[in-house]
């Protein structure tokens, strides 16, 4: 059985990605063997993300915050706010945004899983383990 603690295991470490945009603190990845990262992140207030996983599978669960996710194929806005999750099961091309001031908390999981200290490439993406 694996147990951590955001706090005690997770700020601070490897696993915590700081980022202009976003503070990604990873709890599970993929060296725990569970076929899925699992990570709690904050997008920071005001921020605009273009982002395209099509390497990965992500849902987000908002658990703070507010702000909206947009797709990019057709222009449709999504709100977000606690409680809201969303799945991009086809690797949808989107922008997440989070209102300007007020930070969103977002627990994510992605599949494949994460391995470490990914971020986004200029497209948006993270690349696969090679
Ligand atoms: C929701 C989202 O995709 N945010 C960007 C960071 C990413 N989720 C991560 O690595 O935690």
């Amino acid at each position: 059985m694996i147990v951590k603690n955001l706090y005690d295991d997770v700020i601070g470490t490897d696993a915590d990605v700081d980022s202009a945009q976003w503070n990604s603190r990873r709890l599970l990845l993929a060296s725990d063997g569970m076929g899925f990262s699992l990570h709690d992140t904050l997008i920071k207030a005001g921020e605009d993300l273009h982002l395209w996983y099509k390497n990965h599978l992500e849902a987000v669960y908002c658990i703070e915050g507010e702000g909206e996710i947009v797709e990019k194929k057709d222009g449709t806005v999504h709100p977000i706010r606690e409680g809201t999750v969303y799945a991009l099961n086809e690797h949808d091309q989107h922008i997440l945004r989070a209102n300007k001031g007020v930070q969103m908390r977002m627990v994510c999981v992605f599949n494949p899983p994460v391995t470490g200290r990914e971020v986004h490439d200029e497209d948006g993406s993270y690349k696969l383990p090679e």
